[in-house]
């Protein structure tokens, strides 16, 4: 039977991870695609938007776009909420992430020191604290929606991952200090034995 196939950079922190994620949790066996550069430039005008990840399905196709990558592998795998309403919750929270990512994406391509640490420091002074402070007041603990892991946890732990990490340019590791579910999540995801052994493997 063949396998899915997740196609992604090499890098833990963004959105190809998220997806990698959760088929480790699901405990679904994939082809853990990694692209060099030039692999990616080569394969960029045959995706569906351009953009990886991308997650193939033998039989069923390719999709791209990680929020729904994640909805379909938690809905398949009993990692996304079976309610309607509460699926929507995890979507929006998820959604939520995107718009913070968006947010950072322009500081990612500036090469102007000086440009790039201004908007750095208004990020860090305004988007950060109040995209938080939302996420924050919407945590049950120690997961989202209290005792299960679901799809929209490992979305909040890699982008925490990220951005606590200490190797972005004028972002402090301390950045989400004063918001303990946040950081309560993040360590609910870390010490789940799948995400344990995952990392012990890379
Ligand atoms: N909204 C998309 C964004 C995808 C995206 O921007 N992916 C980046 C990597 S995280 C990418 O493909 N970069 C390479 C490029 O645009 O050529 C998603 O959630 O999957």
């Amino acid at each position: 039977m063949p396998r899915p196939k997740l196609t992604y950079f090499d890098a833990p922190i963004s959105r190809g991870e998220e997806c990698r994620l959760a088929l480790t949790i699901a405990g679904v066996e994939f082809d853990d695609v990694r692209l060099a550069r030039d692999a990616w430039l080569a394969l960029k005008p045959s995706t569906p938007f351009g953009s990886v990840p991308i997650f193939e399905i033998p039989g069923e196709g390719v999709l791209a776009q990680s929020n729904a990558i994640l909805t379909l592998i938690g809905r398949r795998h009993d990692l996304h909420p079976e309610d309607d309403f509460e699926a929507a919750r995890h979507e929006a929270m998820m959604q939520h992430v995107e718009d913070l990512r968006a947010a950072l994406g322009p500081s990612m391509r500036m090469s102007d020191e000086a440009e790039k640490k201004k908007a750095r420091e208004v990020i860090v002074a305004t988007t950060l604290p109040t995209w938080a402070a939302s996420v924050e007041k919407q945590i049950a603990g120690p997961f989202f929606a209290g005792d299960r892991v679901h799809v929209v946890d490992l979305k909040l732990f890699v982008v925490v991952v990220w951005l606590s990490s200490g190797k972005l340019d004028h972002v402090p590791a301390s950045i989400f200090e004063g918001h303990p579910k946040l950081l309560g999540l993040h360590a609910a995801v870390r010490d789940h034995e799948r995400v344990k052994a995952w990392y012990a493997k890379a």
